[in-house]
C-alpha cells in the first residue's frame, strides 16, 4: 500500500523504497528516506505526541515567520505561528506517473473554523489552508495553498509561509551551499543587520542565521570536501526567500529539545519561503508556493 494511517501520522510508501511519514499534529514530515537512508535530522528529543512543535523534519511556519513583531496582526502568536502546533486533517491522496516515476500526493487541510477559539482570537485572517506532500523515488515536495475565506473590504490579510526543512548532511562543516551570491541577506546572528553575500559558496563554520531575500529558485548542497559531490537541490516555486539556519554548538546548547547536543554537526536548515517581506492576500483570493527537495544519495 502507498499509503499507511495510524491514529497520528501518515506514511507513504514508494516502490522505490522511499518513504515519508508526516505527523497529523502541524502536518509535520517526520521522516523521508530515499536511497535507503534517512534524508532529514530530527531530534531525538524531540516530543511526537503533540505536546509541542517537532524539532526537526519539516514544520510548517504560518502566518508569521520569527518572533511575533508588536504593531502587527500577528503580534499574539507564538514564534513561527500556529500551523506547526495545530492538528491538520487528513484530506486524501492522489497517484501519477511523471517520467516513469510514480508521484504519491497527501494533501491535509486546516481552517480558521478548526483552530481553537483561544487562537482564533488572535489572529484575525479568515483562511483555508491545503498543504500537499508528494513523494517520488528522490524527491519530496512540499506545497502549500493559501485561501482567504472572508470577504468585504476588510478581510484582506498578511501572512508569511516557510517550509522549515532540517536536511541531514554527513558533516555541516564540509558542505557547501550555492546560489545565494551576490544575494542581501539579514544576519540574526548579527542584530539582523543586513549584509550582502559575496561568496558563490556558502560554508557553515558557526552559528548561522541567515534571511537571503529574492533568492534564486534552485539551492545546491554540495559536498566541499568531495569536489563538490552533490547532495541536494532545493528548488523553490513561487517563494521568495531562503533561510539558511545552524545553532552550531552554542545555540544547540540552549534548545531544551536539541538531542544529541552535538546533532548541528549533521543538519542544516535550509528553508524556502517567503517571510521578509509580508504577503498580502485579498479576500477570497488564493496564493501558492512550494518546494522540491531532491536527495542525490
Ligand atoms: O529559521 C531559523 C529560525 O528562525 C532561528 O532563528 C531559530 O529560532 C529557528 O528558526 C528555530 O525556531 P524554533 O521556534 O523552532 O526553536
Amino acid at each position: 500500500a502507498t499509503l499507511t494511517q495510524s491514529s497520528d501520522r501518515v506514511t507513504l510508501s514508494h516502490p522505490s523504497g522511499a518513504s515519508a511519514t508526516i505527523l497529523l499534529y502541524g502536518a509535520t514530515v517526520i521522516s523521508w528516506t530515499a536511497h535507503g537512508r534517512e534524508q532529514l535530522w530530527l531530534s531525538t528529543a524531540s516530543a511526537l505526541d503533540g505536546s509541542r512543535a517537532v524539532r526537526g523534519g519539516i514544520p510548517l511556519v504560518f502566518p508569521v515567520f520569527g518572533p511575533p513583531q508588536a504593531g502587527t496582526a500577528a503580534e499574539k502568536l507564538p514564534q513561527h505561528g500556529f500551523a506547526r502546533t495545530t492538528r491538520w486533517e487528513l484530506l486524501g491522496r492522489t497517484e501519477a506517473e511523471t517520467a516513469g516515476d510514480l508521484n504519491i500526493c497527501v494533501d491535509f487541510g486546516l481552517d480558521s473554523r478548526s483552530l481553537d477559539e483561544e487562537t482564533r482570537a488572535k489572529w484575525g485572517g479568515e483562511f483555508g489552508l491545503i498543504y500537499s506532500v508528494t513523494l517520488t523515488s528522490s524527491t519530496l515536495e512540499t506545497k502549500m495553498v493559501v485561501q482567504n475565506a472572508g470577504s468585504g473590504e476588510s478581510a484582506a490579510f498578511d501572512f508569511n509561509v516557510l517550509f522549515h526543512t532540517y536536511l541531514r548532511v554527513p558533516d555541516v562543516e564540509a558542505i557547501g551551499i550555492k546560489g545565494l551570491n551576490s544575494l542581501t541577506y539579514r544576519d540574526k546572528t548579527l542584530g539582523n543587520t543586513e549584509h550582502n553575500e559575496s561568496s558563490t559558496t556558502l560554508r557553515i563554520t558557526s552559528q548561522t542565521d541567515r534571511v537571503y531575500r529574492s533568492a534564486p529558485d534552485e539551492i545546491a548542497i554540495v559536498d566541499a570536501s568531495a569536489s563538490d559531490k552533490p547532495l541536494f537541490t532545493v528548488t523553490k516555486v513561487g517563494l521568495k526567500d531562503v533561510v539558511i539556519w545552524n545553532p552550531h554548538a552554542e545555540g544547540a546548547e540552549k534548545i531544551a529539545d536539541w538531542q544529541p547536543k552535538d546533532g548541528w554537526k549533521e543538519m542544516v536548515c535550509v528553508e524556502a519561503g517567503s517571510v521578509a517581506e509580508w504577503q498580502t492576500l485579498e479576500a477570497g483570493a488564493t496564493w501558492e508556493g512550494g518546494v522540491v527537495h531532491k536527495a542525490h544519495l
